[in-house]
């Protein structure tokens, strides 16, 4: 049998098994099948759109949430991290405090933010949000100060910040 022949032999069979009765009835019951699952498949409903500003979920970046009432510089750039000092320096004796809203879980925070102390300024990452701050006569709420001037060593190094609880 020649190549032109068995090919139209193959094809002819092909057609022959779509085109049958039970071969055209399973086809459209596949397809009902496929039809009503479909709808349970998982689905992307935020189309690729991120829910948040990526930057406020960065703790490396002075638009994370947490640094809302930042006026300083970030100890995490400064041989800390967002809540501890240096190795060398000491935390303030005072601080301030402002008012953070999370954009994951949709929550207020209350968040602290001191200063370390004894040795000169990091110089590196320095934050400015100020959201919420007063002037200094509402020293609670002003950050525009060092706060290490109630320390032996008064000499300012860079800002920490710590979560205190949820601002109800
Ligand atoms: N509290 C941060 C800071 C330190 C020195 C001067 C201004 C602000």
């Amino acid at each position: 049998m020649s190549f032109f022949d068995r090919s139209v032999e193959t094809a002819a069979r092909r057609l022959a098994m779509f085109s049958s009765r039970r071969g055209v009835l399973s086809m459209i019951g596949r397809l009902a099948v496929g039809a009503a699952l479909a709808p349970l498949l998982p689905v992307d409903r935020t189309y690729g759109a991120p829910t948040t500003d990526p930057h406020q979920m960065d703790a490396s970046k002075c638009d994370y949430w947490k640094y809302c009432a930042m006026d300083g510089q970030l100890c995490s750039c400064c041989g800390g991290t967002g809540s501890q000092c240096p190795p060398g320096t000491q935390l303030s004796r005072v601080s301030w405090v402002g008012t953070c809203h999370n954009g994951s879980d949709g929550k207020d925070y209350l968040v602290s933010y001191m200063d370390c102390c004894g040795r000169s300024s990091c110089g590196e990452c320095y934050c400015s949000a100020n959201q919420g701050e007063r002037p200094g006569y509402n020293m609670g709420s002003h950050n525009d100060v060092n706060w290490c001037m109630a320390n032996e060593e008064s000499s300012y190094h860079c800002t920490i910040s710590v979560i205190v609880g949820t601002a109800d």
